[in-house]
């Protein structure tokens, strides 16, 4: 499938807002992957496909993981994490990303992973960097990326794991090891 066609069935599958939000994302990682080193042509691939699943029903996404020998702890954790590996498995299936790099940059966008490739990196990161995102301490990641993938997302990860502590929710464990491997990787 070409770009355009690519494009055109993925916005299809979500509200104009989140296209919105994935062409922030791919304009993103694009520029991330200019300035890091990473492939901005397999970087904006996995950006256009990141979100795919994000409004698919709960019970599709359950239904997936269950019968497609994902993770099944993902199950006892927010839902909000079930989009990425679904959406990894759903741009194999349906769109035929053979790239195991792309599927992985899909896979891991929301928890991160331990020993996260450039490419998982740069999109985890343009995912909560885009234009589009207007969080308190956006600006600062924003300008951390200046000169530093791993501090970016750091940066990011705290945001997201205090705001799951304050909202009194789990924390998906692959999250906790992608933080503390980045603070490994930046000593
Ligand atoms: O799909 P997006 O909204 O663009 O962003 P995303 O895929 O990074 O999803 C982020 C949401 O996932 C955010 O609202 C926090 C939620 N979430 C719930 N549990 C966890 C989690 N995010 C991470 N990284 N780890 C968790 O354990
Ligand atoms: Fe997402
Ligand atoms: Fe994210
Ligand atoms: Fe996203």
């Amino acid at each position: 499938m070409n770009r355009d066609k690519l494009m055109a069935s993925v916005k299809g599958e979500m509200p104009e807002r989140r296209w919105t939000h994935t062409l922030g994302v791919m304009e993103t990682s694009v520029l991330l992957a200019e300035r890091f080193g990473c492939d901005p042509v397999r970087a904006e691939l996995a950006a256009i496909l990141h979100d795919v699943a994000k409004y698919w029903p709960t019970s599709r996404m359950e239904t997936i993981i269950r019968e497609e020998g994902l993770p099944s702890d993902l199950l006892d954790y927010d839902k909000e994490l079930w989009h990425a590996p679904v959406g990894a498995f759903v741009a194999a299936r349906d769109y035929g990303i053979e790239d195991i790099e792309v599927l992985d940059a899909i896979r891991y966008h929301t928890s991160g992973r331990e020993r996260m490739t450039l490419m998982d990196k740069i999109v985890c990161l343009a995912d909560y960097m885009e234009p589009g995102r207007d969080f308190p301490g956006v600006d600062k990641i924003r300008v951390i990326a200046e000169h530093s993938v791993e501090k970016a997302l750091i940066a990011g990860f705290d945001s997201t794991i205090s705001y799951l502590l304050l909202q009194e929710k789990r924390i998906y464990p692959l999250t906790v090891a992608a933080r503390n491997d980045l603070i490994l990787q930046v000593r």
